[in-house]
Parts: C-alpha cells; sequence; structure tokens
C-alpha cells in the first residue's frame, strides 16, 4: 500500500513537472488548435500553417498576395463583418501579418490596421563562439553551436513573430574557420531554419581570414590575390545560400585583425568585402566600435567620429555603418554617439544590447526599452537604415535566463519593427501575452518594468558615471579599479575621475572637447555646467563635491541621495512581485516555477543593489576632504 501511495506520488509529481509553466514558450499562443483551422485561407507556406495552428476565431480568415500593394515588408488587415483579410505584397509581408493577428488575438482586440516597418534592416546578432560558448550570454551554451540546438525552428519562428528579418549567426570576434566549408554546411542548415520564417543568414567575418583559411601571406584589402579570396569565397556562398544578407565586421578594435594592419583604411577594408558581395545583393556591416588603434591617448568616447568622419563619403554603397547607441559600451545611461550627427553620407545602423552585460546581466530585472527609446529620442530612427540587437538567448529553459530578460528581446523586435511605439505600452502588451490580462497584475507590473532601468542606473551609476565595473565580468562595482597593464581605457579610475576636488570626466571644452562633436543644441547644452542635464553630470564634467544641484543638495548629497532611491526602488519591486503571486497564480495554477525564480533573481538583486550602494559610496567617500 504504502510503495503504491509512493509511486503515485512521483507519478504525480512527474505530471506537474512536465506541466510547470518554464517560461520557454515566450510571448507566442501556447494551445494550438486540435485540427488545423479550415477557416483560413491563402497559399502562403509559414504564414498559412501558423494561422491554422493558432487561429481561434470563428471568422474566415483570407491571405492575399498582390504584387505592388504595399512595400516591402508592409501589411494591412482588413477586419470586416464577414472576414480578416490579410494582405502584402511580400510572403514576409503575410508572415508578419498573420502572426500579428495572432497577438491581437491573444489580446483580445482584433482590428483594422495598416502597418509599415521603420526600418529595411531589423537584426539580432549572436555573439556566439564555434565552441558553444557565447561572448556576454548569461542564460547558457549557444542554441546554434557547437551543435544546433531542437529549439532552432521556435527560435526562428520567435523572431518572426516580431518582424525580425535577419540574423547574425556568430560573435564579432569571429572565428575565420566559420568560412571553412566543412562549417558553411552547418550555416546551411541555420539558414534554412531561418528561411522558413523570412530570416536571412548574416555572418561575422574574420579580417585575416585570407591568410588563417586561405593560406595567404597577407591580409591587405588592396591586394589582388586577397581580393580574388573574398570573391571566390563570397561566390562560394552564394552558391550554397542563394538569399545570404551579409557579413558584419569588427575590425581593428580589441585585438580584431583589420585593414590597420596594412595602413589602410576602414574605408578599404570595407569596399572590399562590398564588392565581392554587390553582385550578389549583399551588404556590409561595418563596425564603428574602435578605440585604442591609430587615436590612442584621445578620450575613449572620441575615437569612433575621429576614425570614422574623415572616411564619410568614401564607402560603396550597399555598406552600412553600425554604431553603438552610445560612445562608450552599452553603459546603463550614456549620452547618444556623435556618430550618428558626424557621419551623413554613408548609411547608418545603431547596435542596442539586448543582453545585459552592464545592467545586472541575467540576474537584475531591468526592462530595457525606456533606454532605447530615450536613444530615439535623440536620433531620428529615419537617419537609419537598420537595428540591430546582441541576442540574449541561450539553452536556458527559459531562453533568456531571467523571464523578465525576455521581455527586452520581445521590445527589440517590437521597437524595430517600429521605434514609435510607447515603451509602457509594449511592456503591457508582453506582460499580457507572457503572464495575464489581468489588469490587477499587468498595471503594477507595467509600473515596475517602467520604473526598472532609472532604478538601475541609480544604484549603479548615477549622475552620469559610467564604466566603474569589476573587470573582465563586468558584473558588480569596482570604482577603485586600476591594472597598471591594462589599457587605460579598461579603468574604472580613468572614467570617473574623483580627487578630493570632486568627480566626473571633463569632456567639455576645458576637457577633451567631447562635446564638440555634438550637434546644437546638445554642444552647447553638454558643456556648460549649468545646462548639462544632471543625468549625464558626471560623464561631461568634472564636478565640484560641494557643487549646488537643482535640488538644493550638494553633489554627494544628490549621489548618496540617488544610491539610496535606487536601493528603495528594488525593495519596492520585490513588494510588489510578492502581491503578484496570487495573480500569477490564479491565472496559471503551474505557474509557480516562474514566480519562484523571478521571486529568487529581485532577492539577489536587492542584495547586489545594496552592494553597489556600499562599495561605490564608500569609495567617493574617502576622496571628501582628503588632502590635495
Ligand atoms: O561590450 C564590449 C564587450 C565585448 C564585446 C565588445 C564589442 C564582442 O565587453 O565582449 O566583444 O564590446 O562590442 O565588440
Amino acid at each position: 500500500m504504502k510503495r503504491i501511495g509512493m509511486v503515485l506520488l512521483v507519478v504525480c509529481q512527474l505530471i506537474v513537472a512536465a506541466r510547470a509553466n518554464d517560461g520557454s514558450s515566450l510571448w507566442l499562443p501556447r494551445e494550438k488548435n486540435e485540427v488545423a483551422s479550415t477557416l483560413v485561407r491563402g497559399s502562403q507556406g509559414t504564414a498559412l500553417d501558423e494561422l491554422r495552428t493558432y487561429y481561434k476565431g470563428p471568422m474566415p480568415v483570407r491571405m492575399k498576395l498582390e504584387k505592388n500593394a504595399l512595400q516591402g515588408d508592409a501589411y494591412r488587415i482588413v477586419v470586416t463583418t464577414r472576414q480578416i483579410e490579410l494582405t502584402a505584397s511580400t510572403s514576409n509581408g503575410l508572415l508578419y501579418a498573420a502572426f500579428d493577428l495572432l497577438r491581437m488575438q491573444q489580446l483580445g482586440d482584433i482590428r483594422s490596421k495598416e502597418e509599415h516597418p521603420a526600418f529595411d534592416l531589423r537584426l539580432i546578432n549572436h555573439w556566439d563562439n564555434l565552441d558553444g560558448s557565447v561572448e556576454r550570454g548569461y542564460a547558457g551554451k549557444s542554441i546554434l553551436y557547437p551543435a544546433l540546438s531542437d529549439r532552432m525552428a521556435d527560435y526562428a519562428r520567435a523572431n518572426a513573430s516580431l518582424g525580425i528579418n535577419g540574423i547574425v549567426i556568430n560573435n564579432v570576434n569571429a572565428s575565420p574557420k566559420m568560412l571553412s566549408e566543412e562549417w558553411l554546411e552547418k550555416v546551411c542548415v541555420i539558414n534554412s531554419y531561418l528561411e522558413r520564417y523570412g530570416i536571412r543568414t548574416y555572418l561575422s567575418i574574420n579580417f585575416a581570414s585570407p591568410m588563417a583559411l586561405g593560406g595567404l601571406p597577407t591580409a591587405d584589402p588592396l591586394d589582388p590575390q586577397v581580393r580574388q579570396w573574398w570573391r571566390e569565397k563570397v561566390d562560394a556562398i552564394y552558391r550554397l545560400m542563394p538569399n545570404f544578407g551579409g557579413f558584419l565586421v569588427k575590425a581593428n578594435s580589441e585585438g580584431q585583425p583589420g585593414p590597420g594592419d596594412y595602413q589602410r583604411s576602414h574605408a578599404d577594408g570595407a569596399n572590399m568585402l562590398a564588392e565581392a558581395l554587390q553582385p550578389h545583393g549583399g551588404i556590409v556591416m561595418w563596425r564603428c566600435f574602435v578605440y585604442g588603434a591609430n587615436h590612442k591617448g584621445e578620450d575613449r568616447v572620441k575615437q569612433a567620429v575621429s576614425e570614422f568622419q574623415p572616411l564619410d563619403g568614401q564607402f560603396l554603397p550597399n555598406v552600412i555603418l553600425q554604431t553603438k547607441n552610445g560612445p562608450l559600451d552599452f553603459q546603463p545611461r550614456e549620452p547618444y554617439s556623435p556618430v550618428f550627427d558626424q557621419i551623413t553620407k554613408t548609411p547608418n545602423m545603431v547596435e542596442l544590447q539586448i543582453t545585459q552585460e552592464y545592467l545586472g546581466q541575467s540576474r537584475h530585472l531591468v526592462y530595457l526599452a525606456p533606454m532605447w527609446k530615450e536613444f530615439f529620442s535623440f536620433v531620428s530612427p529615419q537617419r537609419l537604415r537598420g537595428i540591430a540587437g546582441v541576442a540574449n538567448v541561450g539553452l536556458d529553459d527559459n531562453w533568456c535566463g531571467h523571464h523578465f530578460s525576455q521581455a527586452n528581446w520581445y521590445a527589440f523586435g517590437r521597437l524595430a519593427w517600429n521605434p514609435g511605439l510607447s515603451a509602457e505600452a509594449i511592456a503591457r502588451e508582453w506582460l499580457k501575452l507572457t503572464f495575464t490580462r489581468d489588469e490587477a497584475f499587468v498595471n503594477p507590473m507595467t509600473e515596475v518594468m517602467m520604473a526598472s532601468r532609472e532604478a538601475c542606473v541609480d544604484y549603479m551609476m548615477p549622475l552620469g558615471l559610467h564604466h566603474i565595473f569589476q573587470f573582465d565580468h563586468h558584473y558588480g562595482p569596482d570604482p577603485g579599479g586600476f591594472k597598471p597593464d591594462y589599457p587605460l581605457e579598461w579603468c574604472p579610475v580613468y572614467y570617473h575621475q574623483a580627487d578630493s576636488l570632486g568627480v566626473g570626466f571633463n569632456r567639455s571644452s576645458t576637457g577633451t572637447n567631447a562635446t564638440s562633436q555634438y550637434r546644437e543644441p546638445y554642444r552647447s547644452q553638454y558643456d556648460d555646467l549649468s545646462t548639462c542635464p544632471e543625468n549625464l553630470l558626471l560623464w561631461f564634467h568634472h564636478v565640484p563635491w560641494g557643487y549646488k544641484m537643482k535640488s538644493g543638495r550638494t553633489l554627494w548629497e544628490e549621489l548618496c541621495a540617488h544610491y539610496d532611491r535606487g536601493v528603495a526602488e528594488v525593495d519596492r519591486f520585490h513588494e510588489v512581485w510578492q502581491q503578484m503571486r496570487p495573480l500569477v497564480l490564479l491565472a496559471d495554477k503551474d505557474d509557480s516555477r516562474r514566480w519562484q525564480e523571478v521571486e529568487d533573481r529581485l532577492q539577489h538583486q536587492q542584495q547586489n543593489a545594496r552592494e553597489w550602494r556600499q562599495t561605490c559610496l564608500d569609495y567617493f567617500r574617502s576622496f571628501l576632504g582628503a588632502p590635495q
């Protein structure tokens, strides 16, 4: 009897375990139709499958591919009393329409609309290495390498549901091996999954590949043999994958090879690749993330403009310059990168980081859409040809490590389609799709998400402080960080410049003059201590500890107040989450695992926020009143 009881218990536990929501279904519809819906008509393979499987409405849906009806990936949904009609001029357009209809179905609000994507290029960038590790990945090993995960189709589908139409599938610190025949065959397999969902495959390349792989004595972009090698390689790639998208290149940056190794310019390097890709319609995305090479000693945040502005106008038409949103490196708050002001003749793309390298990685609840919207308030989407987001996915059950980090992937995709959407609307949408439509849950959690980025800035690096992280892993504070054998640009002390007089980096016209790279009115605004926005104060100015802030407090007091506020905010987020437990379980009684996992991480975030406050304030306090 006892044994039977035990067995029953184990079986029950197994059933519970099998049903527990692990977050793997993301924001996508969970319940399939038992038999494919016959209400859906049209000839478009993937879109048709998607709707037949998940569309549950009583109204017939008709899909119409109409050449020249709309441009590119745009689509129209018309809801009448008799039917729902989806129209587009490309199969991708219909696919996006199908996903939109399913999203509206999940949200309980199906209506007519016409949608046009803001950017032609809506890309995810993977920093995945061929050995399965992921640079700055916090959600387990790579889903792509060394062997393809069985979640590949789900992955492509999730991206397509947001309108993502391209994926760079390997790290920008690229292995030359990626272009070997053996690996290109694997790339073809990945491509076949992506292609089905209208996603093009792109590769990061190592600039020295002609040497490492082709056995040539040089990778000089002006060498005829090198040029020939690239042409042949590109031709071979297109024979395997006629829909291949092109290359992403990190050159002469952080030790990567590049044209500078041969005293050639970035334009020489990019144009060589562009020439090889051009006949196939491929593009080159050339990164502007460079420092420490040609402009050694110059303020790091100025170097991209110094390097690329003189080359503007020299790039072939299928080259796009890809620049991070800020001039430094994905900090919790940076001013926008002045590359977007200074590069006017070459198409620009912005690179955002979905993976939270400097924002608590996958341990902190930090919703990034408000930060990206802040960027778009300075750089008009119309100035950009495309948008790229560094992926935050891995083999973890929930894909992203933190359940709420899924929201950043989701928000990136939604903003890549329409940067005009509000961060709040996206948060609400994601919460409803992912947890429950219950307003008693959605309202407070939207508020938490919306406040989370500013809270992170406050408990990590308020008032324009930046890059005071621990070396290497970039997690946790190290304001005193200095290693004599490291480049100065990696050392926290270089960035805050604290001394007995004050704190902050003087980048005004009396300092490094980085402010001069900005267009007006920002140039003057940032340059003057009295008009510089306080949230960027220590980015642009070295400010006396006793400086009177707008609040009437001294700088030191204000700094303390921000750290306190950040910590208090995380405490509050945790309280709200605890109140949410019954609502999460009411919506889905098998959701205790997700609730608990978020709970555990919020507790960790509370501790970590306290550690930031304590370490930074103790460190800065040591300068107050210190002898000069
Ligand atoms: O953000 C920094 C990261 C590096 C990264 C580099 C880059 C891929 O710390 O890990 O390398 O930037 O963007 O090239």
